[in-house]
């Protein structure tokens, strides 16, 4: 391919930007495996997709294991969704007023390259349930949970979500954590990349972002291509 010397130079800019970016997200994986004290880990963040491009009523990870000091952040895509914690013997239900997260909800466009966040950090080892207050989507099985003791599954917690008469939101709030929002290349999804073999930037470590800079090079190239 043949670039205008000025369109190379804003290539060049934008891939100086995007290593910038890319540099400040720490490993997932390492963030959710280590076994290593709090102090050594203090600044992982963990991404959690709440639903994806194809509006699916998921967490993703669902269940991860998040140390002492460390970040979980909440990216919400479309449509309208939120994240409310309860008790493992009540989903569906809030903790007592004003205990817990609650992230308020996130009425998200289609096809938004700017996503809502939402990130708290894990301040002991107790485990956080979780689950969508919108509509029926906690009954459906949007549900997850962070630090699970090993007593208690998941599968329980989604099959009592399942079985619960109502799907309630706090009367007030958002509380528990900081909103934010996710920048257009780290919140590009790989699913709609158009590569069936794109892995998912949060979980894979140096491989992720190496893929996230793949991903902003095609962005960079489209912009080039444009501008041409
Ligand atoms: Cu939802």
């Amino acid at each position: 391919m043949h670039f205008p010397t000025t369109t190379l130079a804003l290539l060049s800019a934008l891939l100086s930007l995007s290593s910038l970016a890319s540099a400040q997200y720490p490993s997932a994986a390492a963030s959710a495996t280590s076994t290593a004290p709090a102090s050594a880990t203090s600044g992982a963040v963990t991404i959690v997709r709440v639903s994806n491009a194809q509006g699916a009523l998921t967490f993703s990870p669902s269940e991860l294991t998040a140390p002492v000091g460390s970040w979980v952040e909440f990216r919400f895509w479309p449509r309208n969704h939120s994240v409310v914690q309860s008790s493992f013997d009540s989903p569906c239900a809030p903790l007592a007023s004003g205990k817990g997260i609650f992230t308020g909800f996130h009425s998200v466009a289609a096809g938004t390259t700017d996503f809502p966040t939402y990130t708290i950090q894990i301040n002991d080892t107790k485990p956080i349930w979780y689950y969508c207050s919108q509509g029926q989507h906690c009954q459906g099985g949007m549900v997850g949970v962070i630090n699970a003791p090993a007593d208690k599954k998941l599968t329980t917690y989604v099959a009592a979500a399942k079985a619960a008469s109502a799907n309630l939101s706090p009367s007030t709030g958002p509380f528990g954590g900081v909103n934010g929002s996710s920048s257009t290349s780290e919140g590009k999804d790989p699913s709609a990349s158009g590569s069936g073999s794109a892995a998912q930037p949060s979980a894979t470590g140096a491989a992720g972002r190496a893929q996230v800079g793949a991903w902003v090079l095609a962005a960079a190239l489209g912009v080039a291509v444009v501008l041409v």
